[in-house]
């Protein structure tokens, strides 16, 4: 058993199932806003996943999926646009509250907080999409529940690189080996093991459920499984 120093959580998937109905919806309507007639379905979508970061994204998409789009010559400041009115309809989104954490986060997001078990988040996607979420789930005051956000461009390389755990784990003054990191995707399970991680608790999603979890401590359906205790600290303790 060892003592838990810090959880570092995962947004996308992990506090929220946030990719399907919520990126990927905000994705299209900044498509249509600006005249294009791109339409990411669910499993294009998923296809789409392998690269993270929205604006990344946007470039493969182009590079591997719609190779016959003339691109403008400025693509940068192109997708830079596309994005962040895709960021407006995601927030717009989060706000009217279109979607919930997943089962179990808030209560053991509230347990570690009563025992004052710091808390930070690692995520690739931007600042104001964590903020509209935890606004949304956990109130106006819950971003200040968190000790480090690490999200978007705040590192050069986002996930699977380690930079994001990295960032938040000097931010913090901790070593790997002394945290408890949450993510749902493979790519979450590299950054966070390859930046020191040695206990990684993997709840899995529809779109990433058969993803490589060898380097995970845990792989649970949820913080809440059907048929098997509830994740609690306790819990985690024994990872
Ligand atoms: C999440 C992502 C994000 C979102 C989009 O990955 O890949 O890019 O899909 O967010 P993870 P932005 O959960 O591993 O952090 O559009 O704001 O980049
Ligand atoms: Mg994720």
């Amino acid at each position: 058993m060892s003592e838990i120093a810090a959880l570092i959580f995962d947004v996308d998937g992990t506090l929220a199932d946030t990719e399907r109905d919520g990126h990927r919806v905000a994705f299209n309507r900044a498509f249509a806003d600006n005249g294009l007639d791109w339409e990411w379905d669910v499993d294009l979508y998923g296809k789409l996943l392998t690269v993270t970061g929205g604006k990344e994204r946007i470039k493969f998409y182009l590079k591997e999926f719609n190779t016959e789009y003339e691109a403008p010559d400025d693509l940068d400041g192109f997708v830079a646009d596309l994005h962040a009115a895709k960021t407006q309809h995601y927030k717009a989104m989060m706000a009217d509250g279109v979607i919930p954490l997943r089962p179990g986060v808030e209560r053991l997001i509230r347990e570690a907080r009563a025992a004052g078990v710091p808390m930070s988040i690692a995520t690739t996607t931007t600042m104001d999409n964590v903020t509209s979420l935890l606004e949304a789930t956990l109130g106006k005051d819950s971003i200040g529940w968190f000790a480090e956000i690490g999200a978007g461009d705040i590192v050069p390389a986002k996930k699977p690189a380690p930079d994001i755990f990295v960032w938040v784990l000097d931010k913090m003054g901790l070593r790997g080996d002394q945290v408890i990191a949450f993510e749902d995707s493979g790519h979450g399970v590299t950054s966070a093991a390859d930046a020191g991680i040695n206990r990684i608790l993997v709840t899995t999603n529809d779109y990433t459920a058969n993803q490589d979890f060898s380097r995970a401590s845990l792989v649970l359906e949820s913080l809440e499984p059907a048929g098997q205790p509830a994740v609690d600290l306790a819990a985690l303790k024994r990872l």
